[in-house]
């Protein structure tokens, strides 16, 4: 480490799919990018001794702990970053605040209105004595959906008339999938709504600039009783076979909504587990006055581009290779033309969150804006639970 950089140890509380995730960019952001300051990867923690301690070896942590409440209580500790289910999220986050930690939180940043207030608050005061804090929308920092918010703010589509965004998955379309922690309102606070709707929900506003004002919603569980899990980790799981024990879904399998957006525009969303077939499949489109783009995470390399103001003829969408070195992020990682990959949306997120720590200036996503999110993924649950704007179509006579 060079003299004039500064090391922030880090701990990280989660081992499973955001663990291995952000430990892959904990183990790359210094290698790849140029800054002031250099992390490293102190201690891990996590319930379970003998598969933290594996975690630790395998992911490329220092240590380990069962005891997230020893992590923030360490003086050699400065930034704690939280991998576990939701419903640990304000607890561990507001600890390491008052303990003077800076905070990278995963999203959704909790599982209630509520608790995302109190982590606002929280923040607020650590600010005060320049601890920084961010939530974990990974996708802003894909190159492409930086690109995106560039051409928006730049007025290249002029005003945004259409915002059609779907994040679509199928891992639990087989009713005998277990009933993992995703699927238990108590552990996760919704289902595909808060833990992928939220992803297109604040993608969809950073790109714009714009906030959803208002909804309308349904939302679905298709299959309300699983078995329960033997084993689980990430989106795997496995049941103890025929006979196994169940218990109830208590959170949505699917929700679709309608939204506004302050600028005047219309929105369409729609999260599900459900689309048999599609892995992770995030797409999102802009149609502006001037022009549209158009995104797609199984293409995340790529940006579809049409300006209605070339030549009638020559009209189109176009496809732009988002990997040239004046593209946000790329002049890190390869020569022009050379694709990047989905982790490496995690290694953007902490350089931009270690610049800011380093800088003393507030990365984004805020809490603030984390809490939008949250705002809007409880309008979707109440809306879909009042069905207020529900309009029943009469049945044609058989
Ligand atoms: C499961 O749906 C999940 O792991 C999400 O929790 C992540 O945020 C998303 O990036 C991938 O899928």
């Amino acid at each position: 480490m060079s003299t004039n950089e500064k090391e922030l140890r880090v701990g990280m509380v989660g081992y499973a799919f955001m663990g291995a995730a952000h430990s892959q960019a904990w183990r790359t952001v210094n290698r790849v990018f140029d800054l002031p300051v250099r992390a490293r990867m102190a201690l891990i923690c996590g319930r379970d001794e003998s598969k933290v301690a594996d975690a630790a070896g395998r992911l490329g942590w220092e240590g380990h702990t069962t005891d997230w409440r020893e992590l923030i209580a360490r003086d050699d500790i400065d930034i704690v970053d939280v991998c576990t289910p939701g419903d640990s999220h304000a607890e561990i986050t507001i600890a390491a605040l008052e303990a003077g930690k800076h905070v990278l939180c995963e999203k959704p940043l909790a599982n209630t209105v509520e608790e995302a207030r109190a982590m606002v608050a929280a923040a607020a005061k650590a600010q005060t004595v320049g601890v920084r804090a961010m939530c974990g929308f990974n996708y802003r920092r894909v190159p492409a959906v930086s690109l995106m918010r560039e051409l928006v703010a730049s007025g290249r589509l002029g005003v945004i008339r259409h915002v059609r965004a779907v994040y679509l998955q199928d891992w639990i379309t087989d009713p005998q999938f277990p009933l993992v922690w995703r699927l238990q309102k108590d552990k996760a606070g919704s289902g595909a709504l808060g833990d992928i709707g939220a992803h297109i929900i604040d993608l969809t506003q950073f790109v714009t600039g714009q906030r959803i004002t208002g909804v309308s919603a349904i939302t679905e569980t298709f299959v309300k009783e699983r078995p329960l899990p033997a084993e689980s980790s990430g989106l795997a799981a496995s049941a103890d076979g025929a006979g196994a024990a169940t218990g109830q879904v208590t959170v949505d399998d699917a929700a679709v909504f309608v939204a506004r957006l302050d600028g005047g525009g219309l929105a369409t969303y729609e999260a599900t587990r459900f689309a048999t077939g599609r892995r992770n499949a995030l797409r999102v489109e802009i149609n502006g006055s001037l022009g549209s783009v158009a995104f797609d995470l199984e293409r995340l390399n790529e940006l579809e581009f049409y300006d209605a103001a070339e030549p009638g003829v020559e009209q189109g969408f176009r496809r732009i290779l988002v990997t040239e070195g004046d593209h946000p992020y790329m002049a890190a990682w390869w020569p022009p033309g050379h694709i990047i990959g989905y982790e490496h949306s995690f290694t953007h997120e902490l350089r931009d969150f270690l610049a800011a720590v380093a800088a003393g200036s507030d990365p984004t996503p805020s809490f603030t804006d984390a809490l939008q999110v949250q705002l809007v993924l409880d309008a979707v649950a109440r809306s879909a639970e009042l069905g207020s704007s529900w309009t029943g179509v009469e049945p044609v006579p058989a």
